[in-house]
Formats: C-alpha cells, structure tokens, sequence
C-alpha cells in the first residue's frame, strides 16, 4: 500500500477502503479523489461484497481537500476542473458505507464522513469545518448535511468560528453513531459492517435509497417513496424466505433476489 493514495482489502461480504496520504493528514486531492470514486464503484457492483468500510489512519480521517493544490487556482480552474462531479458520485453507491474515523475529519474530510450512511468515531476524534479560517467556505455539502444533522444553531457556529467538535459532543448530537476507543473504531466498524451484510441485500438497497430520499423530499412524497420499496420487496425470494425463516424459527438464507 506504501505510496497508493486508496488501499482497499476485502473479507468475505466486507470490504475496507483506506485513505493513504498519511504525511499530509490524508488531504484529499484530485488523485485520491479520483482512486476512491473508482474504488467504490467497483465495490458497488461487486455482488459478493455487501458493506464498506471507510477509514483513514491513527492521526486522520482526511484533514479536507488539499490546500495546495487549490491555493493558486483561479474560480474558472475549479468550475472546469469540476471535482463535485466525483463528490456527487459518491453520493449514488448504493451499497451502505461505514466511516471509520480517527483524528482529524475536517473540511472536505468531515463532508466526505458525512456522505458516508454510518460514522463510527475513536474517542479522540474531530469534527469541523474550518474552511471559514483559509478564506473560503465548505463547498462539499458542509453547510447542508452538517445543518441537517446537528441543527442549524450548532451547524452556523462550527461554520462561522472553524470550531471543532469532539467525538463525545458529535455522538449527542447525532452527527455519528458510535465512540470507541481509537484503537477498536476500525474493528467496531467491520463489526457493524458485517452485520448489515448478513441481511437480504436487496432490502438493504432499497432501505438505504430511501432514508436517503428523505432528506430531499417532502414527508408525503418520501412515505409514497417508502411504500412503493416496500412494495416491491414483496417480489423478492429473500422476503418470502426472511417472512419463511421467521415463522419456522430458522435463519434465512438470502439469495439477494
Ligand atoms: N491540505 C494540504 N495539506 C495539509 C492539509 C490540507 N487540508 N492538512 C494538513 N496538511 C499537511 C500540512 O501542511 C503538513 O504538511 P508539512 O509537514 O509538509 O508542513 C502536514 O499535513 C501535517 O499537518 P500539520 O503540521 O499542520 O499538523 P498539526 O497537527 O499541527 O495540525 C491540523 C493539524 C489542525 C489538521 C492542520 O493541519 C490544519 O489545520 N489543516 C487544514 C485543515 C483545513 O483547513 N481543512 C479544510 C480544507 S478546505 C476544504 O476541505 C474544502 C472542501 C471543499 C471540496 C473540495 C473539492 C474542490
């Protein structure tokens, strides 16, 4: 892995995708940015892999999009070089993925933990979006997924002063799911990870896109949204085998059909 921005294993239904800049706090730039899109893709459409694992290393998550490559570019050389096309690409791998935070998520390394479906932080770990203190502001969804999960109170004030936010006061607020000792976040995860994956895929899918729904919809749309995915599972052999499985106090056996 020495030298590769993205290092990525697999085990069994599990995969883990780490983020390898560790002499510069994982700072993402447009290569690792690049890598990681592909790499979960190609995850995504992996039948055999059902869960993600997203981690970075013992000092950071990411420490945010990589200052020097931005600092001399001019409002024409960011438009055409149209990184969000990758960020919002990210956003559409159906499969869950975990975050595995230790350290440093700040700037675009918050927002990327913050695309993730389930952040699982060590107890030192930090959030900010510090952007505010280098002239600039949050631009991959900061200002909207960190507002939606905290509020906008706590949202405006880590915006505005570049606060940072521990773990523990993350974990009240409802921006990540679990603290752990640093040392067990990346096996937490895998945990976590491995549970989601004993369950019918299909039912995971269709469960994922629709909480995600809700964060673009209005209640009513969304609840048409829901019913509709619930409706179709019933075309599916896993919830004939899961509603089997339960009645004849046996474990389903899925099929991911
Ligand atoms: N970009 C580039 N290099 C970085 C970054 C970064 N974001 N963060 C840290 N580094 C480098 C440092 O320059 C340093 O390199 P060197 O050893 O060559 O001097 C090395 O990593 C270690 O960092 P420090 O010496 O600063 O370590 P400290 O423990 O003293 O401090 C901090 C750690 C507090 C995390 C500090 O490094 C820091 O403040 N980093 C910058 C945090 C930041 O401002 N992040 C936001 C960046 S902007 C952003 O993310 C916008 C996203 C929008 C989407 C992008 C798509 C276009």
């Amino acid at each position: 892995m020495d030298g590769e921005p993205i290092a990525a294993t697999t085990d069994g239904p599990v995969a883990l995708v780490r983020l390898n800049r560790p002499e510069v706090l994982n700072a993402i730039n447009r290569d690792l940015m690049d890598r990681l899109v592909v790499t979960l893709e190609t995850f995504d459409q992996d039948a055999t892999i059902r869960c993600i694992v997203l981690t970075g290393n013992e000092r950071a998550f990411a420490a945010g999009a990589d200052i020097k490559e931005m600092a001399d570019a001019t409002a024409v050389e960011m438009l055409l070089r149209d990184q969000f096309a990758k960020w919002d690409r990210i956003k559409k791998i159906r499969k869950p993925v975990i975050a595995a935070v230790n350290g440093f998520a700040l700037g675009g390394g918050c927002e990327l933990a913050m695309s993730c479906d389930i952040i699982i932080a060590g107890d030192t770990a930090q959030f900010g979006q510090p952007e505010i203190s280098i002239g600039v502001m949050p631009g991959a969804g900061g200002t909207q997924r960190l507002t939606r999960a905290v509020g906008k109170v706590k949202a405006m004030e880590m915006v505005l002063t570049g606060r940072m936010m521990t773990a523990d006061e993350a974990l009240k607020r409802g921006l990540i799911n679990i603290v752990v000792p640093p040392e067990r976040v990346v096996e937490e995860s895998l945990a976590v990870a491995r549970e989601i994956a004993s369950k019918s895929p299909l039912a995971i899918r269709l469960a994922k896109e629709a909480v995600l729904k809700s964060l673009e919809t209005p209640l009513r749309e969304g609840l048409e949204f829901e019913r509709k995915n619930f409706y179709l599972l019933f075309a599916s052999a896993d919830q004939k085998e899961g509603m089997r499985a339960f009645l004849e106090k046996r474990k389903p056996v899925w099929k991911g059909v």
